[in-house]
């Protein structure tokens, strides 16, 4: 390893240490990105999402390119919502819920078009791609012995939205021993405030969830490290 595969983040500077790092990408799904789908639907600016793309877009080539695998995680539901509990469902007022027709598709439902991810950060194939109930990546998915099985120890996290799914996300990985990087660049939330607190709370008392760092300071680090050193046993998608 060399000394720039070490990311300056906040609080601290944040080690990659070669062969245990996964690059996490969440939610980068049409329901909620698309303009005219079910996050615009429910009154939302999804340019506030969209402004990740092309950051993330790059941080995802930089991790190819050094073979750091790529997980995705898209949140959704089975056809007949028996693994939406109606607490989830039937909360609020939204003008349309989980499971409705929607711009493309059933809303959050597995198969449709809107709960794919969006083309321009498509996975490519043996990429894993995690399919979640809940907000959290590790409740209710193969997430735990994907990671296990691959020797992973420290996660790059990107995706949306930076206080939901993001901020659930690190705190379940933080739970379970996992060192976590948020790439601030890389996250996005449709409420600015959310966002900018999201990231603080990270970071804050020396790191009580995990680090911060833009990825302009994490791609010259992942560029860094020994190409090819990730172990290649994650198990693809189902
Ligand atoms: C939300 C997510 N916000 N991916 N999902 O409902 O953060």
């Amino acid at each position: 390893m060399t000394e720039r595969a070490t990311v300056p983040a906040t609080p601290s500077e944040f080690p990659l240490p070669p062969g245990q790092v996964a690059l996490v990408v969440i939610d980068m799904q049409r329901d909620f990105l698309l303009p005219g789908g079910f996050g615009e639907s429910l009154g939302n600016d999804v340019s506030l999402l969209r402004q990740t793309i092309e950051p993330l877009a790059g941080l995802i080539a930089a991790a190819r390119s050094m073979g750091v695998p790529v997980i995705h995680t898209r949140e959704g539901h089975l056809p007949d919502l028996s693994d939406c509990p109606p607490a989830k469902l039937n909360r609020g007022e939204p003008s349309a819920r989980i499971g409705d027709p929607g711009a493309f598709g059933r809303i959050l439902i597995r198969g449709e078009y809107g709960h794919d991810i969006i083309d321009e950060l498509a996975p490519i194939p043996g990429e894993v791609v995690i399919d979640k109930p809940g907000k959290g990546a590790f409740y209710a998915t193969e997430l735990s012995e994907v990671l296990e099985s691959a020797g992973i120890t420290t996660l790059l996290v990107t995706g949306v939205t930076t206080e939901v799914c993001v901020h659930t996300t690190v705190r379940e990985a933080n739970d379970r021993g996992y060192r976590c990087l948020v790439v601030s660049d890389c996250v996005g939330s449709y409420f600015p405030e959310f966002h900018r607190v999201g990231l603080e709370m990270v970071a804050a008392q020396g790191g009580i969830f995990g680090w911060v760092a833009d990825s302009a300071a994490v791609v010259p680090a992942l560029t860094a490290l020994p190409a090819g050193q990730t172990p290649l046993n994650l198990t693809p998608a189902k």
